[in-house]
């Protein structure tokens, strides 16, 4: 179908008719084609991990739901592009409600999401653990035209993963099978909150106090950032009275949104954010005057228990960079098929096809490393991760959603470039990719903050040498020699990591020092440099492996080509010694 039509009938569509009367000439949109079928690199993993027998079990509903994306989805997503969700506090008659109306492809996206498990698919576990492969595999096909939605699905996955790891039977029993329910009728989602006014990335700051009543616990205070606040449930932190400050004097508790009669549970949402993008969520900031809630697991500890929830967004967080880049890549890739300059379409220009390629690479590691850690999850929860396997998720994960992150800002700035000015324009649809994607490097943990939860995850014993194995044994696998350069590149940026973190040798029993024998300031300072070394390290690894099986089965050289390209964009961003003048471009006045 063709991306960018107008409504038939529509002002918009009157106006574009005039103007075609008025042009010589019109330009041809870019076209989507199933995103499924026209995705070589997500058939190909899947083959790899899957084989041939069970590839066949699933193919037909990632086709099913790839058709839909460039479809039906895609219509809804253009000719409902302006509407957004809706805050009503009051009825008519002046009763509080908090009714939130929202899009309708959300609407379309609550069912269908439900109907193909985009939650239930690795709590059913059909595939072993390949089960977390599976539902991001379908979540990637369908997620860029599902208007965001995947932001109340990853909180439910994450809720649901977080109920289960803490093992409090009876909320186990009352909200698992719903969240993870394939009946549209009656499954629900989860929210989380956390952030407060104090605090998004120091949420030990949090002021939300819960207090201990006759009749339970309530919670009293505000949530500042509370997304798909049409969720059933959510997962919140609160200091339960006479807890100390910080984070482990936090609790996790559970709570409903609405009380056994349809009433709000003592709740008040004040209204909802005005974004720069992620329109279609209803983000909101919430008063809690009493709600009724329940202790996950303990009175303490919060923060530690709600990091399996942070674990699973982030790596939907990964995933949906992944394939937003995808998505982008995909209509720049068509609309310079198309669309013709100096004599030429735009993919017959080397510098144009240069920049498509550059982009390409980039969108093929950022996949490869989102379901890396989506594998390593799926062995955790099939019961099949070793020591070094747990060790390597509690590092990709973060390293997976801060570097996808920003690549995923990075080609959606690009792509839209690619189509000029059109790329600026909101009714061709485009603008929207750029700024949903400026979300993924800021929710869930901010590019720094992840740096630094890299940092810490790094520093426990045997971590390191995680890491490290997770770079050299794709590494291992790629024999073939053009692609030495590309995994020496990536085994030379590791040994790089090693040696400035000051593990080389004593892999995880050192405190953590710069080779340069710098303070933890300076350690500090380079965390994000590090962090993007070593997660372009294992991009180019993954990539190093993933075209040796291409190779081998001779598939063709795209990704061989993909591994050599993203090397040479650079992968080892670590600076030895900070600069002294540094300190200069932190002052306001320059001096
Ligand atoms: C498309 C995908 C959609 C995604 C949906 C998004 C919608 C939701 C929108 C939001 O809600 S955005 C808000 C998200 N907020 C964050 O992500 C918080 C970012 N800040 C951090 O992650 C900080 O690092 C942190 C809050 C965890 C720091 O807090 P603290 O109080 O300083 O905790 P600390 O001391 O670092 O860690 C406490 C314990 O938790 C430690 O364990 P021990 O007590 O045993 O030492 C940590 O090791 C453990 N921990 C922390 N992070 C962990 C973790 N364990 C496992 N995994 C982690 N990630």
């Amino acid at each position: 179908m063709r991306y960018g039509l107008p409504p038939r009938g529509s002002p918009a569509n009157a106006d574009r008719l005039h103007y075609q009367r008025d042009m010589p000439s019109f330009q041809d949109p870019p076209r989507l084609f199933n995103a499924y079928e026209a995705d070589p690199l997500l058939r190909e993993y899947l083959f790899r991990h899957l084989g041939g027998g069970s590839l066949a079990e699933v193919e037909p509903e990632l086709r099913h739901l790839g058709e839909l994306a460039v479809t039906q989805l895609l219509e809804l997503q253009q000719t409902d592009r302006l509407s957004e969700p809706r805050h009503s506090p009051f009825d008519a008659w002046g009763r509080r409600v908090d009714r939130i109306e929202l899009t309708p492809l959300w609407r379309c996206a609550a069912q269908l999401s439900a109907r193909h498990g985009l939650v239930a698919v690795p709590y059913e576990r059909r595939w072993g653990a390949l089960s977390r492969v599976i539902q991001l595999a379908l979540l990637h096909v369908i997620e860029p035209s599902l208007d965001v939605y995947s932001c109340p699905l990853a909180m439910s996955d994450g809720a649901a993963r977080t109920l289960l790891d803490l093992g409090n039977a009876d909320l186990v029993a009352r909200a698992v099978p719903r969240l993870t329910s394939r009946d549209p009728a009656s499954v629900w989602t989860s929210g989380q909150w956390m952030t407060e006014r104090t605090g998004g990335s120091d949420v030990g700051r949090a002021e939300t106090v819960a207090r201990r009543t006759p009749d339970g616990w309530r919670l009293y205070g505000s949530k500042w950032f509370c997304s798909a606040i049409t969720a059933e449930m959510a997962l919140a932190l609160a200091r339960p009275e006479g807890n100390p400050p910080g984070g482990r004097g936090l609790a996790l508790f559970y709570l409903e949104m609405r009380d056994a009669e349809g009433g709000m549970n003592g709740i008040l949402v004040h209204r909802l954010k005005d974004k720069l993008g992620t329109r279609k969520l209803p983000t909101a900031e919430v008063g809690l005057e009493g709600a009724r809630a329940v202790p996950v697991a303990g009175l303490v500890d919060g923060v530690k228990n709600i990091a399996s929830m942070l674990n699973v967004t982030r790596l939907w967080n990964a995933v949906c960079s992944a394939a937003g880049m995808q998505r982008a890549l995909a209509l720049a890739r068509d609309y310079a098929r198309r669309r013709e300059a100096f004599g030429e379409p735009l993919a017959a220009k080397p510098l144009h096809a240069d920049t498509l390629a550059g982009l390409e690479a980039e969108r093929e590691g950022a996949f490869l490393l989102a379901f890396r850690a989506a594998e390593l999850l799926g062995q955790r929860e099939a019961g099949e991760a070793s020591a070094t396997d747990l060790a390597a998720l509690r590092a990709v994960t973060p390293l997976a959603k801060l570097t996808t992150g920003k690549q995923a800002v990075a080609v959606a700035s690009e792509a839209l470039e690619c189509f000029g000015g059109a790329g600026y324009v909101e009714d061709t649809g485009l603008p929207r990719l750029l700024r949903d994607a400026q979300v993924l490097p800021v929710w869930e943990g901010t590019t720094n903050v992840l740096a630094l939860d890299l940092l810490r995850a790094l520093s426990a014993e045997g971590a390191m040498e995680a890491m490290a194995n997770e770079i050299q044994r794709p590494v291992r696998a790629a024999r073939d020699p053009s692609l030495r350069p590309a995994a020496e590149a990536a085994l030379r940026a590791l040994e790089h990591a090693q040696v400035w973190m000051g593990c080389s040798g004593s892999i995880g029993k050192t405190e953590p020092r710069s080779s340069s024998g710098a303070s933890t300031g300076a350690l500090e300072a380079g965390a994000r440099r590090f962090a993007l070394t070593l997660g372009r390290a294992l991009e180019v690894a993954l990539l190093c492996e993933h075209a040796q099986t291409c190779l081998d089965a001779a598939q063709g050289g795209r990704a061989a080509a993909a591994a050599r390209r993203l090397a040479r964009h650079g992968v080892d961003l670590i600076q030895d010694e900070l600069s002294p003048e540094d300190a200069h471009l932190l002052a306001v006045d320059g001096a």
